[in-house]
């Protein structure tokens, strides 16, 4: 990682890795989450959110082996960890897709409706693009700078979902991955097009906040069982102050309450 890289992410809360997902994993990435959003159907993203206008998989680490690699890519890892210090976890893997001619913005939000603390921050997500995105087909938006304002949108502006003047949008090649500071303002615009557009959302955080998805809990014994140790370490499976966390905030099911 480049100075100039670490000062961008310090100032603006975001950068974007330009061809970090080779052809062969993109393929791959695109092969998988096709299957499941076909297998899942109307239930896809049911076990953790719904949301209008878009479609959703949650607990992908437990849905193919090709996910491994993008929770555990060591470029990508170096920058979570640039935002969240030493010792961090992951806290979800998702995906979402927005579909074709879909309305409405998302509202600005800070992820986990996280802000910024005494020990420094604590949420860090990485976008994964499965298709260009552009600025007619949801692109991710952003609020640069505002990941250190230590306000959340929904305190300082008036509808959230609105367009900001100072937004800026995620314009990139399937394949590029940006890494964001996810106390950060950010949403998904609206998608104008006839296709959709489609993205996965490495979640991190730190060590001492619950998963949004207790992997402990969420993945089956058989996933568990051939997960390398550098994987376990990842997804916090022996961390028993990660258990503790989320035994007060996740559900039966593993998933945020
Ligand atoms: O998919 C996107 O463009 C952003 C999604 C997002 O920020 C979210 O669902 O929290």
């Amino acid at each position: 990682m480049t100075d100039f890289d670490r000062q961008q992410l310090h100032d603006q809360g975001y950068l974007i890795l330009r061809g970090l997902i080779d052809p062969d994993f993109l393929a791959g990435l695109r092969r998988r989450t096709d299957e499941l959003v076909a297998l899942e159907g109307s239930d896809a993203g049911a076990e953790f959110r719904k949301e209008e206008g878009a479609i959703r998989l949650a607990n992908l680490l437990d849905k193919g082996e090709v996910f491994e690699r993008v929770v555990s890519h060591p470029v990508m890892l170096e920058h979570m960890q640039a935002i969240l210090g030493e010792k961090f976890k992951l806290s979800s893997l998702n995906y979402r897709s927005t579909n074709p001619f879909s309305r409405d913005a998302q509202p600005l939000h800070s992820d986990s409706g996280a802000i910024v603390d005494a020990i420094g921050y604590s949420v860090a997500n990485s976008v994964w693009l499965l298709d260009d995105f552009t600025p007619e087909n949801g692109a991710t938006r952003f609020v640069p700078g505002t990941h250190k304002l230590g306000k959340l949108p929904q305190e300082m502006l008036a509808d959230p979902q609105a367009a900001h003047p100072a937004e800026e949008l995620l314009i990139g090649k399937a394949g590029d991955v940006a890494i964001m500071n996810a106390h950060m303002w950010h949403g998904g615009t609206a998608n104008r097009t006839a296709t959709p557009r489609r993205a996965l959302h490495g979640f991190f955080t730190r060590w001492d906040k619950p998963q949004q998805q207790y992997q402990k809990r969420l993945l089956r014994p058989e996933t568990i069982a051939h997960l390398s140790p550098k994987l376990r370490a990842i997804l916090a499976i022996d961390d028993p102050l990660n258990d503790e966390l989320c035994a007060r905030t996740t559900s039966m099911t593993g998933f945020l309450k």
